[in-house]
Order: C-alpha cells, then sequence, then structure tokens
C-alpha cells in the first residue's frame, strides 16, 4: 500500500504538523546523545594511539585495534543490486501474489493488512513532482531489536548512504540498546564518521540491541511521542519475528501521524522465510545466517579434524537456533560431522514397529508418534556403537539448541509451564521468578497445583501425573524448564543444558549396551594378526574363543559374553587355549583393552560467538541493498513492509529488491499462555531439497564403515577469495527444487 502522506501523489504535503514544526536545532536537542561524545571512542579505533609508551612502529603497529583485516573490511563496497545504479527508484505493487489473512490480524491492523507487494525499480527519467518528493528531506530513526545477527551495520550503512545521496540533509538516527531506544528517546544522530566505523562489521555494537517488545497502550504512546519529537518521517526496525510483530503494530499506531514504519529480517536463526499462500519463495532467508552457519562450521570442522587425530573424544556441539533446526543443518552441510540431529524430522518420526504391534491387537499406540528423549538417546547411542565397531569410537555430533521443542514429553511440559506462569503473573499481578527464587520453591508451587488437580476437575493443567514425571527429571533440567521466559513469552532454549540431559541418557545407556557386548570397539583384522603373531600365538586358534566372526571380516568384534578379564580368560579356558589359574597371555590381554570402549565427550556451545562474527561477503552485500531497499520503500511512502531481497538463492545478477507486507504474515500463537498475533516462523521443511541431501548423505557421513570419514573443511570466513561459497548451501540446494519445477 502506499502511504497516504507520499505516496501516489508526490506532491501532497506531509500531514503531521509536528514534523514540520521539528528541524534543524529543534531535533538536535530532541537526541538524547551528542554524536561526538557518544561516538568519542572511536578515535581509538580510526587511529593507533601515540603514548611514549607505545611509540616504537613496530609495538604500536602489532598493538594497535586497526589491523589490515578491519580496514579491508571498512574499505569494502559491496556490489549493488542493478535497480540501485539509477538515481532514483519508485515502487511496482506485484498483485499476483496472494497471502492467507488471519481475521484476526485484518481486525488489529486495518491499515495495512491490504498492502502488496511492491518491487523496486529504476526510473529513467524522473519528473520535476516525483523529485521533489524523492528528494524531500527526511529524518528517519533506525533500532536493532533482538539478538545481534552479522551484516545489521550494513543495513545502516545502506540506508544511509541512499538517504544522503538524495538529499545530503536526509538525517539518520540510531536508536540505543533496542525498542527502549525509542520508548525512551534515546538516539543518536549517525554520521559519515560513525557510519565508515561500522562498514561491513559483524555485531550491532554501533547502537546496540535489546529484546523489549512494544506492547502495551503506554509504552506505544511513548515510541510515538519520541518519533513525533524527532520529527521522524520514517522509522525502520531491524529484527526477527517477534520484532516485525513490533514493526506491524507500530506502522498501523503511527499511520495517521504520517510516520512510515519498515521492517528488515533479521536473525542468525534463518526461520524469517517469506513465500505466498502459493509457496512462492518471497525472502528466502534472514540476515545473519551465513556468517552464523559458516562460522560454527569453521569451528567444528576444526573438531572434526582434531577428533579424527588423537581418536577418543565424542564432540557433542550444540548450535543456536531457537526453535528451527535451519543452522544445524546447514552446518552439517557444510561439515559433514557424522551425526546431525534435526528437531523437525524428529517431530515426524513414527515408530512402525509400535503401530503393527498395536494394530494386531486392534488399537492404536498414540505414542508412537513423535519422539521421546530416551528414543532420540538410543538413536544417538546407535550412532557412537556403529562406528565404534569399526574401530572409530570417536566422532563429531550436532544437537540443534531447540531440539526440546520437538520432543513431545518435553514440548508438553514447556506449553504445562509458560501456562502456569503467566496465570500466576496475571492472578497476583507480581513476577513467578521473583516470588519463587529457589528450584525448591518452584517445585514445591507446582506440587501445590497438582494437589489441588486432585480437589478439583476443573483444574487439569498440573496433575499429580506430571509433578511425578517432572520430579524424575534432573535438578539442572527441571531449572531450565522453568527458566524464565524472554519478553515476547519465548523459551530460552539457550539456557537450557539440553546436551546433558541428553548426554546423560546416552552414557547410561551405553553403559548397559556394553554390559551386553554390544558396545565394542572393533579391532583391525591385521592389527590383531600382527599383535598375536609377535607374541607368538596363533591369530586363528585364538580367533575362534575371542571373535563373534573371524572368517572375511575387516573388524573383528569381541563375543558379547567377553566383557572384563575374567569374562576373557573363561572363554580362552573353555576352548582350552590356557589353563585354569594362568593369567590372560599379553597379546590378548593388550586386544582385550583395545576392545573396551571408553565413552569420552566433550561439550560445546556455538551461539553467541558466531552471532558476533564478521560478516560474510554474502551478508555484506545482502544487508547493503537491504539497507537501500528501505530507503526506496521510504522515499516512495511505503509503510508496513519488510525490505528484503527476492532470488537470494541464485545468483547475485538475479537478486530483486522489494516490500513484502508485514501484516498479511501474522497469525495467532500461544505466548506467555495467551493467544497473540505474531510473525510465523519458517522451520526446516523436511520435503526441501537441502533436507532431502543431507538426509541421503547420513549414512555416509555417519562412516561407520571402515576407511576415512568423510568430512569436509569450509575453510574460515574469509572476505576476498574465491574458496567461500556464494550462499548458504541451504539456499543453493533448495534453488534447485524450485529450478528443476
Ligand atoms: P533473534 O531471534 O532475536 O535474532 O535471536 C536469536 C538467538 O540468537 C537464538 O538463536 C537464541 O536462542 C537466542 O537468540 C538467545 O537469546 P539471548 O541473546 O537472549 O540469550
Amino acid at each position: 500500500m502506499t502511504h497516504p502522506c507520499n505516496g501516489a501523489s508526490w506532491s501532497k504535503p506531509r500531514p503531521v504538523s509536528g514534523l514540520q514544526l521539528v528541524k534543524g536545532h529543534a531535533i538536535q536537542k530532541c537526541v538524547a546523545h551528542d554524536s561526538d561524545t557518544y561516538f568519542g571512542h572511536l578515535e581509538d579505533t580510526m587511529a593507533a594511539p601515540d603514548t611514549s609508551l607505545v611509540d616504537h612502529p613496530l609495538v604500536r603497529d602489532v598493538t594497535s585495534n586497526v589491523n589490515a583485516e578491519l580496514m579491508d573490511r571498512r574499505a569494502y563496497r559491496p556490489a549493488t543490486c542493478s535497480v540501485f545504479s539509477h538515481d532514483y527508484t519508485t515502487l511496482e505493487e506485484i498483485d499476483t501474489y496472494r497471502f492467507e489473512i488471519d481475521p484476526e490480524s485484518r481486525r488489529q491492523l486495518p491499515k495495512i493488512i491490504d498492502n502488496r507487494v511492491q518491487r523496486v525499480v529504476g526510473v529513467e527519467v524522473a519528473e520535476d513532482a516525483f523529485r521533489a518528493e524523492y528528494e524531500t528531506p527526511r529524518n528517519i530513526g533506525i533500532v536493532f531489536s533482538g539478538g545481534p545477527a552479522p551484516g545489521g551495520h550494513n543495513v545502516i550503512a545502506g540506508l544511509f548512504d541512499a538517504a544522503k545521496k538524495a538529499n545530503p540533509g536526509n538525517r539518520v538516527f540510531g536508536f540505543l540498546l533496542g525498542p527502549d531506544g525509542i520508548i525512551e528517546n534515546e538516539a543518536v544522530e549517525l554520521t559519515e564518521k560513525i557510519v565508515a566505523a561500522y562498514r561491513n562489521l559483524g555485531g550491532f555494537t554501533m547502537i546496540k540491541t535489546g529484546r523489549t517488545k512494544i506492547d502495551t497502550p503506554f509504552k506505544m504512546a511513548l515510541s510515538r511521542k519520541t518519533c513525533l519529537d524527532l520529527g521522524l518521517n520514517a522509522l525502520v526496525i531491524v529484527g526477527g519475528d517477534d520484532s516485525n510483530t513490533n514493526a506491524a503494530f507500530l506502522a498501523q499506531e503511527l499511520y495517521d501521524d504520517g510516520i512510515q514504519v519498515i521492517s528488515v529480517p533479521k536473525t542468525i536463526d534463518g526461520d524469517i522465510q517469506v513465500r505466498d499462500a502459493d509457496g512462492n519463495i518471497l525472502c528466502a532467508m534472514s540476515f545473519g545466517f551465513h556468517t552464523a552457519a559458516r562460522a560454527f562450521a569453521v569451528e567444528i570442522a576444526n573438531l572434526c579434524t582434531d577428533s579424527s587425530s588423537d581418536v577418543k573424544y565424542w564432540h557433542i556441539c550444540k548450535v543456536m537456533g531457537r526453535v528451527a533446526s535451519h543452522l544445524a543443518l546447514e552446518v552439517a552441510l557444510q561439515t559433514h560431522v557424522n551425526l546431525t540431529l534435526i528437531g523437525e524430522d524428529l517431530a515426524d518420526y513414527v515408530d512402525t514397529r509400535r503401530i503393527e504391534q498395536a494394530e494386531k491387537t486392534g488399537s492404536v499406540d498414540y505414542t508412537a508418534y513423535g519422539m521421546t528423549l530416551r528414543h532420540l538417546s538410543r538413536v544417538i547411542c546407535d550412532a557412537i556403537v556403529r562406528r565404534a565397531a569399526v574401530g572409530k569410537n570417536y566422532g563429531v555430533i550436532v544437537i540443534p539448541e531447540g531440539v526440546l521443542e520437538f520432543i513431545n514429553e518435553i514440548q508438553v511440559f514447556i506449553i504445562k509451564l509458560n501456562t502456569i506462569i503467566a496465570d500466576y503473573n496475571r492472578t497476583h499481578d507480581t513476577d513467578f521468578h521473583s516470588d519463587f527464587l529457589s528450584l525448591e520453591e518452584k517445585l514445591e508451587y507446582l506440587r501445590r497445583l497438582g494437589r489441588r488437580s486432585r480437589e478439583d476437575d476443573t483444574f487439569s493443567v498440573w496433575n499429580t501425573r506430571d509433578d511425578d514425571l517432572f520430579n524424575d527429571i534432573p535438578a539442572f533440567f527441571q531449572e531450565g524448564l522453568l527458566t524464565e521466559r524472554d519478553a515476547h513469552g519465548n523459551f530460552q532454549f539457550s539456557q537450557v543444558q539440553t546436551e546433558k540431559v541428553l548426554m546423560g541418557l546416552v552414557t547410561d545407556y551405553l553403559g548397559i549396551l556394553h554390559e551386553q557386548g554390544e558396545y565394542t570397539v572393533g579391532i583391525a583384522k591385521e592389527y590383531y594378526i600382527k599383535t598375536m603373531t609377535q607374541g607368538g600365538l596363533d591369530p586363528v586358534k585364538y580367533a575362534k574363543a575371542l571373535f563373534r566372526k573371524y572368517d572375511g571380516e575387516e573388524f573383528l568384534l569381541m563375543k558379547p559374553e567377553i566383557f572384563s578379564i575374567k569374562t576373557c580368560s573363561q572363554c580362552l579356558i573353555q576352548e582350552g587355549l590356557i589353563g585354569k589359574e594362568k593369567p590372560l597371555p599379553e597379546p590378548v590381554d593388550k586386544i582385550f583393552q583395545k576392545s573396551q570402549p571408553k565413552f569420552k565427550t566433550q561439550i560445546h556451545f556455538y551461539g553467541y560467538d558466531g552471532r558476533g562474527a564478521d560478516p560474510t561477503q554474502f551478508d555484506c552485500n545482502y544487508t547493503y541493498n537491504l539497507g537501500l531497499t528501505v530507503f526506496s520503500l521510504i522515499a516512495n511512502g511505503a509503510t508496513g513492509q519488510m525490505a528484503a531481497i527476492k532470488n537470494l538463492e541464485h545468483d547475485f545478477s538475479t537478486w530483486e529488491p522489494i516490500g513484502i507486507p508485514i501484516g498479511p504474515l501474522m497469525h495467532l500463537e500461544e505466548r506467555k499462555g495467551r493467544l497473540a498475533l505474531v510473525i510465523e516462523r519458517s522451520v526446516v521443511d523436511c520435503n526441501s531439497m537441502a533436507f532431502r541431501v543431507s538426509e541421503a548423505l547420513r549414512e555416509k557421513w555417519l562412516a561407520a564403515t571402515p576407511g576415512e570419514d568423510h568430512y569436509r573443511r569450509p575453510g574460515p570466513i574469509r572476505f576476498t577469495g574465491k574458496t567461500e561459497e556464494d550462499r548458504p548451501i541451504t539456499l543453493m540446494l533448495n534453488a534447485l527444487d524450485s529450478t528443476s519445477e
């Protein structure tokens, strides 16, 4: 939709008197921070210090904050989409995309709900009225919202450059510390010097970020006041699903003030992917995803190298991604680790054996659908046992941070506890976590609810069975499940030691499998023959007593009944190979020891580190073009739109800047125990090409066969050079889907 103030009719004056009043010095007074003071520290990073202690040229050179990498990054000029080579751009509405609109969105967002997808196009010959409107002086506020994602600074740089190109008098204000900066009017005017210092750099360090939700009339009123005080023509919200929700409501609220609101799809989680109702891809991936995945992949590939060198550890790597497993899938494709759990795949799991059993008795086994934690631990054990059988008692496993979301039994707890905490806060007008500080106090409250369910039939959210099940899980896990929800009511998966929970179950079960003789390290036959022959023993004679099979085997597995020196001796005695009181022959002892698995793990969490990485070239270019797109949308009067680049999954030459209507993307979801309108998160599609390829290669990457592993070395994130991929592998593979249709 075109905004009434500067849309279809270019000559129409802006309707807000406040905007006309607040200009020049008046605006400067409204800004809480003076740019020079706030960014004083930039002196440090723009030039090397000059003090007597460190004035040796070499010392100065090697200790300067400004190294060659930083200078290269700052100097890089991202490639721009061809449309931006024009001096002016305009918007074309595209009517072919359809959205299924939630009636609640229509009710709550009437002013922006009928927006259409808009394509940014270059203007060959700009008429005077158009130019005048395009170049009209503007004040634009921008805010980062939610977790950092590499590339955010380039969104600002793109917006800043486009705004200044259109009119050097345009002003860009950065709100500090996220949405709180809007609510509290904490802003700073951005200058070329400030922007230059952060070009192509990771993090959101320039203006910081925060997770506050603008979700009450009071916060909304304060935000509106800030925008009016600053004389803003437009507000840009760079954020994930929740922040886009903020953007939609602000666009609705500020519509009559003539203040445009544009959002930018950010999140390393990769869960903002937009399709229309017919499945056409409008935005294939949020920015920051590629860099974070590449950063995790570099570290995890190094672990693959280490693990396959000293062959004694299983590295358990939890990777971020609040719910969706996009990052885990990309890491798998980048590194070929031995096992990657994909939450969405686990949720689809159906235990056919149990279904068949139930069918025989004429019943339905509902528990056969979806995976339990225990079953998942078995899947992991199976991989470990199979690799051990070919002598590989080491490896690397990737676990997505949000995997618990896809485990039925845990999901039920999360939803129940969300409801209990939200109800408590509402009923008592207080905070559950401040009222019940210790775990014991929280558990006692739950016990009380359990008792209440026995007396009151209508109370079903927490019954004694829930209480019993909850009490069965380790305290650190209980603590994790009871952890405080974030401002948007999201469960904070990053605070739960999922990997510890799972690996606890895995270790226990491996112990059982070892006792049953199932978990044992396969002995290379050549090694066995050499060891026995060197010790003067006949390998063939002893093999019969020791191994399950010998002929035709490359790796030899000890008989299940051999799990200790004693049981090993007994087998030899039975075969008449040693006398009753005799010790195990040394070569046999050596082979036995080698067959006994020690399950040693190293646990890692990859999240905050990748979030702070400097952007890949893909993310640099993507985000800079997003910034340029934002300005095109603003200059052409759009509001309630998300800036996006279509065709990201294809070659750069086909990238197409667009605006996507935010309102139609919203749907109702449970938050803090209530239904709320939010942007739908996109999770891994198990029918996508990327997932199917990873599934097809799963067995190969597990490498539970004799021979080398199939690890891939993605190499470090290089700013320039040929080795780095153009774009995420997931995107490249998924593009095959659309091109093959
Ligand atoms: P956004 O959705 O805000 O981009 O944040 C993503 C994320 O990094 C998740 O991967 C992770 O679960 C969460 O933020 C961690 O949140 P916090 O920074 O509050 O610990």
